[in-house]
């Protein structure tokens, strides 16, 4: 109900000017495409998402597709990319590891918000702009796609879906995980808690996107959970065994340390962001 009388006090907003970097102007949104002998799809993905984003997502941004020491033709496919596709990076790192990936990627961003994706684009990408705006806009510091919430339409195969739900109630269970699906590859987070959260992970590999969560949830962010459209695309790079127990390792190592730090990220206030465009 509007209370009666005189009009409330409005409070005048000041629209920063977008601050600049030595590449030009400072994205909204960075999309890293961790990549590990992709020949196949890089091209076709990097086009398709490429269109979307141009088409259908109202901010700025860019695509930075990052290589491990891939064997077949990736690193060629991805430079040439680069070279040719307007708002496309390419990175090369030696050695293998998704995590090792998104770190080299993210916290050498200028981007207000840094975001991943798997390149064979499982997530529907109608997804991407309610995954993000709710960093911009300040209410939450890190946002997820989850399979495993209400509202998801998830297409896989029974293995996987069993894995998965076993996993996240575990993480439930052990280490009291607030967030329904951890290993979700549709994420992104606000660039002024990067360095605090990379700074708590330790791992390289499949494990960096659940103790991210862990970590911020210790230092009290808040994470926006969205629920995604998934369809599987069943090529994929996990070795199901050795990651599980690399998994169950990791999950132990953060179930016996103390949180070192449970104090809560300085992140910005929400007027530090440039707002989103209507
Ligand atoms: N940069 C990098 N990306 C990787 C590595 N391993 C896997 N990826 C990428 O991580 C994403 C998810 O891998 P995928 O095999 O689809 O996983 P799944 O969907 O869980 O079976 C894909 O974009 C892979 O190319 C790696 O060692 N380095
Ligand atoms: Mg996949």
């Amino acid at each position: 109900m509007i209370a009666r009388g005189a009009a409330p006090d409005l409070v005048p907003i000041r629209i920063p000017a977008p601050p600049e970097t030595a590449d030009g102007p400072r994205p909204d949104l960075e999309i890293v495409l961790p990549v590990y002998n992709e020949q196949r799809v890089l091209a076709r993905s990097v086009q398709c998402l490429h269109r979307f984003l141009t088409e259908q997502v109202p901010l700025s941004w860019r695509i930075v597709i990052v290589d491990n020491a891939s064997r077949d033709k990736t690193a060629e496919i991805g430079r040439e990319l680069a070279a040719q596709v307007p708002g496309v990076q390419f990175l090369r790192l030696d050695e293998k590891g998704r995590g090792r990936a998104l770190r080299a990627a993210w916290s050498a961003s200028p981007a207000r918000v840094v975001a991943y994706m798997d390149v064979d684009l499982s997530t529907d990408l109608r997804g991407l702009y309610p995954l993000v705006a709710p960093l911009l806009s300040g209410h939450s510091q890190v946002s997820i796609g989850t399979r495993l919430a209400p509202g998801a339409h998830v297409t896989r195969g029974p293995k996987r879906e069993f894995i998965s739900r076993a996993y996240n109630r575990l993480l439930r269970t052990v280490l009291r995980a607030q967030f329904s699906d951890a290993q979700c590859g549709f994420k992104a987070m606000r660039s002024d808690v990067v360095a605090a959260l990379l700074h708590d992970v330790r791992d390289q590999e499949w494990f960096f996107d659940t103790e991210l969560l862990i970590s911020a949830q210790r230092r009290g962010l808040r994470i926006h959970e969205l629920a995604v459209d998934w369809t599987e695309d069943t090529d994929s790079r996990v070795r199901i065994v050795s990651t599980a127990l690399a998994d169950l390792r990791g999950v132990a190592r953060l179930a016996l340390t103390r949180p070192r730090d449970r104090r809560p990220v300085p992140y910005g206030k929400p007027s530090a962001f440039h707002p989103l465009p209507h």
